[in-house]
């Protein structure tokens, strides 16, 4: 049976609808961010939203955190955070969700257990670690999502931390976000180890290569992995080989990679394979696509209203949420 039958329509319509909402969320970002609304660095996930859809889509976001790197919006929309407080963080708006000192690296939201958002490569390695921990300790149910690039993966702190996690048999996932390049480096021309599913062996935790393209063996995979992990918490490790459409950030021209190579990923588009699936499996229409698009837009119009709309953050409120009261 294909996994889209498997599955049924609620669940790969809320699939289909997270990753939409984050290509039109972030094509808009894209846009503002060339009409000079939106300053600093703003990394865009375009091309790896069955990462995020697929792995989050398996979490009860009531026990379970994520937690991640700067590339973050995806992940942020897929935690069912506002859009409005997300474009407004981009805009370093007061309505934003990290009060607009955060930007595009630092979404958070201790409602939905997204723990950011970090600008430093690798830095929510450890940090992730250390919430498995305390889920642990606290004898909780929960699971860790902790996502990074495959530039972080060479880090000091990710060999201590797995380690330390295979140690006390964390409930974690670390899960390696392959799009293939760092900041204009190839990940091959930078890492010994070029099959990184392998990476978690050292330390004894399985590891497992996923097509990141494709939501449904992402999710499928996630949805088994959580339940393992309730039933007796131990660490895991996976590579989603994915790929980022656009460069590094806004002012990356890509120049590393061909035309080619990029035309090659869009014809693998997660979002048109799970639509031609659905299609095929006669759960969603041409007409019901087009309306949910429409209304995905509509929301992401909204968000940019509200963001431009929004009071810039108090000049005061720089020498606020520097201290955590004690
Ligand atoms: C400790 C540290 N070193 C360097 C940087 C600058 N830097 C930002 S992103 C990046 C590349 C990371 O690439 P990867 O993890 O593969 O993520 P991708 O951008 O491809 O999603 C670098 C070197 C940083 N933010 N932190």
């Amino acid at each position: 049976m294909s996994l889209v039958k498997k599955y049924g329509k609620e669940t790969t319509l809320s699939l289909l609808q997270s990753m939409l909402l984050m290509r039109r969320f972030e094509e808009k970002a894209g846009q503002m961010y060339g009409l000079r609304k939106i300053g600093g660095f703003c990394h865009l996930y375009i091309g790896q939203e069955a990462v995020a859809a697929g792995t989050i889509g398996a979490l009860d976001l009531k026990s379970d955190y994520i937690i991640g790197g700067y590339r973050d919006h995806g992940h942020a929309l897929a935690v069912g955070m506002d859009p409005k407080a997300i474009m407004a963080e981009l805009y370093g708006k007061a309505t934003g969700c990290s009060k607009g000192k955060g930007g595009s690296m630092h979404m958070y939201s201790a409602e939905k257990h997204m723990l950011g958002g970090n600008g430093i490569v690798g830095s929510q390695i450890p940090v992730g670690t250390g919430v498995a921990w305390k889920i642990k300790y606290m004898e909780e149910n929960g699971v860790v999502l902790c996502y990074f690039g495959d530039g972080a993966i060479h880090q000091g702190a990710f060999h201590e931390s797995l380690n330390l996690a295979k140690i006390h048999d964390l409930p974690i996932i670390y899960i390696v976000e392959n799009n293939q390049y760092g900041m204009g480096t190839d990940f091959k021309r930078v890492s010994a180890v070029h099959d990184l599913a392998q990476m978690g062996y050292a330390y004894d935790i399985p590891g497992k290569q996923l097509n990141g393209m494709q939501v449904m063996e992402v999710y499928d995979e996630f949805v088994n992995a959580v339940k393992s992990i309730r039933e007796k918490p131990h660490p895991l490790f996976y590579e989603i080989k994915t790929y980022r459409y656009r460069g590094h950030s806004m002012s990356d021209p890509a120049k590393y990679r061909t035309p080619e190579e990029l035309e090659e990923y869009k014809q693998q588009d997660p979002i048109s394979i799970l639509l031609k699936q659905m299609q095929e499996e006669k759960l969603i229409t041409e007409k019901e696509y087009k309306k949910m698009d429409n209304d995905i837009k509509a929301i992401c119009d909204e968000a940019v209203d509200f963001a431009e709309k929004s009071p810039e953050p108090e000049l005061s409120a720089l020498y606020e949420d520097v201290f955590a009261e004690a």
